[in-house]
């Protein structure tokens, strides 16, 4: 062979290599189009608002999900929540929102924070127990709110909080009153557990707006922070919480309401740009769900610790009940 035809058999060889080259890139885009293509990215789950601390209930086939609304502006570094909201959906990826249900100044004795808050049905009227700072009584405090529509509108139930600083003393702070959850055990007794540092819960009447009883300090919460979630699945109750600070979500298991509680360990990872986790736990349709918030909108929404947004992914029990690590992901719940 010459030289002059060596060169053409190289140059013929380097248009092979070439266009396979490209082949092989156009394959890629292509699959790498097809992955994006079949799941869509639907955390969070509303972003043309701020959401924070999530609550959900089933209600007639239909998940109502209760947030409070993060109002800070982009140079405001705490938080400024004057109102709670409630969202409504039949598949958990499509979310109704409804007229805002409730506000701080539907409660005439709080002056500010629309905190945590948790909403339970019991004989066709709806309870909303929520986190405000009381306006007389130094502290944050709980009160509730009623209605006989899951969308309210909700009406301040009993006229002046149903916890107040005052009430509890295991800890110094003005801050402990706040993140109420609220559980009915199968024998119908309903229990509020709520807390800040420290982890209380009491019984309710069968009136749900006042205490029946002592309050109570839960035991074995290790680095309790807030957020309390009671939830029970078979014959196991769970208590969730967040954890440390930043925080984390934790969680312990008992055979009873009241304990003694087992921890369990990590449920939840750090919610990215959220130096808060808040969590709701719901089963729907056979489906277990972990519904949580996060820090991480998009810009140009700008998320951050006071500007929250709530995500949902799938949580998966082991067979002993333990629950497993949620894997928080941008794609959420598909369709
Ligand atoms: O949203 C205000 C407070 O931040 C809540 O009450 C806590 O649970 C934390 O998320």
């Amino acid at each position: 062979m010459t030289i002059r035809n060596y060169q053409v058999v190289l140059i013929m060889l380097m248009m092979v290599f070439q266009s396979c080259e490209t082949a092989q890139k156009a394959d890629n885009q292509a699959a790498e189009t097809a992955s994006t293509k079949e799941m869509d990215i639907n955390n969070p789950v509303i972003t043309h608002k701020f959401t924070a601390d999530p609550a959900a209930i089933v209600h007639n086939d239909t998940v109502y999900l209760y947030t409070g609304h993060d109002e800070a502006e982009i140079d405001f570094h705490f938080y400024k929540m004057n109102e709670w909201l409630v969202f409504s959906s039949t598949n958990m990826v499509d979310w109704t929102e409804h007229p805002v249900p409730l506000k701080v100044k539907d409660f005439a004795w709080a002056k500010a924070d629309a905190w945590a808050a948790e909403v339970i049905e019991k004989d066709g009227k709806f309870y909303w127990y929520v986190t405000v700072e009381h306006a007389t009584n130094p502290g944050k405090a709980i009160g509730v709110a009623v209605s006989d529509s899951p969308v309210g509108p909700f009406k301040d139930a009993i006229g002046a909080a149903l916890i107040t600083n005052d009430m509890t003393k295991a800890t110094e702070i003005g801050w402990d009153d706040i993140d109420p959850t609220v559980f009915i055990d199968d024998d119908g007794q309903a229990y509020l557990f709520w807390g800040n540092t420290v982890c209380y819960y009491a019984k309710l009447k069968d009136n749900m707006v006042e205490l029946d009883g002592e309050i109570m300090v839960v035991e074995g919460l290790p680095k309790f922070t807030e957020a309390p979630w009671i939830h029970k699945k078979d014959d196991w109750y769970y208590l969730s919480y967040a954890y440390q600070f930043p925080e984390k979500t934790a969680y312990a298991m008992s055979k009873s309401i009241t304990g003694p509680w087992e921890f369990k360990g990590i449920l939840n990872e750090l919610a990215g740009n959220s130096n808060t986790n808040h969590q709701a736990i719901i089963e729907y349709k056979d489906v277990p769900y972990f519904i949580y918030h996060t820090g991480g909108i998009e810009a140009p929404n700008f998320g951050g610790s006071f500007r929250r947004s709530v995500c949902i992914d799938r949580l998966f029990y082991n067979e002993d009940g333990t629950m497993q690590r949620v894997e928080m992901t941008s794609e959420g719940i598909q369709k």
